[in-house]
């Protein structure tokens, strides 16, 4: 299947199923999986902070933070289309119980004004600004630039307010920006980054922060039952996402460059360039896009959801150049287009 819903839907590769076949574990409840711990310990060092946690996913990872961050009644200032706000089953209602701050973001940023105008002041009305939540690489395919982060850290600095970076693709930022991943993570106080998505790992997502910070966390994670036992064998394939697959993500911004580019020759179809920074094109067309995802999938191609009019489609570690001629071709039959 050549399959552009998401880059979540990425396979493990014969280097990892090896390293996983191999991997050496032990109980990570009682700090005893060795795996783990050397993925905790490295991953720390590549976003330069104290400590890392190994989580089952990204939205667990964020909503950890969440709680590790806030207490309850907080309020939280975050994007409008942030994945937190808008894609988390509204689990920070639930678990950490704060209220969210939404700011509308522009090209994927909250503005400055806009969040220094949200932080509140005291007052016995108020709750009280607990966190400020950024996305980068953010989900509308845009990454936020150093000087933004800057900006809203010493603001942050000023207002005494923790910033948490969902980071879910975070080395596709640092790819897209073309800087260590450290300029961006010094921005923050705790980021959270998936191995899974472009980086193919099976599953999982790595928290960083303060000492202090993780281990908070690490309670935290117990409590929503992530403490995951011999789950060595998963950070086996999580050390290769991190020492090996963060080094060739330009192919897939590349090929997403391209893939723009050929969708950008077929009459009624439209690319949102301003929203081309990593591995995502959002396509609007003349023709009902739904319509072609039967036809489509019998022919080997998966299309996936819509973000307003615009169809998603992401490259990634399992998609070459020839799949995106695929897909082009078969748009072209299949709309009778030349
Ligand atoms: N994003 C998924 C869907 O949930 C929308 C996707 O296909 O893009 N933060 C960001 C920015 C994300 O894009 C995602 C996943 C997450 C967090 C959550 O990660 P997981 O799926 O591991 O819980």
């Amino acid at each position: 299947m050549i399959d552009l819903r998401s880059d979540t839907v990425t396979k493990p590769t014969k280097d990892m199923r090896k390293a996983m076949s191999e991997a050496e574990v032990g109980d990570d409840v009682y700090g005893d999986d060795p795996t783990i711990n050397e993925l905790e310990r490295r991953a720390a060092l590549v976003v330069g902070k104290e400590a890392a946690l190994y989580v089952p996913s990204g939205t667990m990872g964020n909503q950890i933070a969440l709680m590790s961050h806030t207490k309850r009644g907080d309020e939280v200032i975050l994007g409008a289309h942030s994945h937190i706000k808008t894609y988390e089953v509204g689990a920070a209602a639930v678990l950490s119980s704060v209220n969210f701050h939404t700011i509308d973001e522009k090209r994927g940023a909250m503005p400055i004004e806009g969040i220094e105008k949200a932080v509140r002041e005291e007052d016995i009305h108020f709750p009280d600004t607990g966190l400020i939540c950024l996305e980068n690489a953010h989900g509308t395919g845009v990454v936020l630039p150093i000087d933004y982060m800057k900006k809203t850290n010493s603001l942050a600095n000023e207002k005494n307010i923790p910033i948490h970076l969902d980071g879910a693709r975070l080395f596709n930022a640092a790819t897209a920006l073309d800087v260590d991943v450290k300029m961006i993570t010094r921005e923050v106080d705790s980021v959270m980054f998936c191995l899974s998505k472009g980086l193919a790992s099976p599953v999982g997502s790595i928290l960083a922060g303060s000492k202090a910070f993780i281990n908070r966390a690490r309670r935290y994670r117990k409590m929503l039952g992530g403490g995951m036992r011999q789950a060595g064998i998963l950070a086996a394939a999580g050390l290769i996402s991190l020492n090996e697959m963060t080094k060739r993500l330009h192919i897939d911004h590349d090929n997403a460059t391209y893939l723009a580019h050929q969708l950008n020759t077929l009459k009624g179809f439209e690319v949102n360039m301003d929203a081309r920074d990593i591995n995502m094109v959002f396509v609007k067309s003349d023709y009902d896009l739904n319509l072609l995802k039967k036809p489509l999938k019998a022919k080997g191609l998966l299309l996936g959801g819509y973000k307003g009019e615009y169809m998603r489609m992401v490259t990634h570690n399992d998609i070459a150049k020839e799949d995106i001629d695929t897909l082009i071709e078969a748009l072209k039959t299949e709309l009778s287009l030349s």
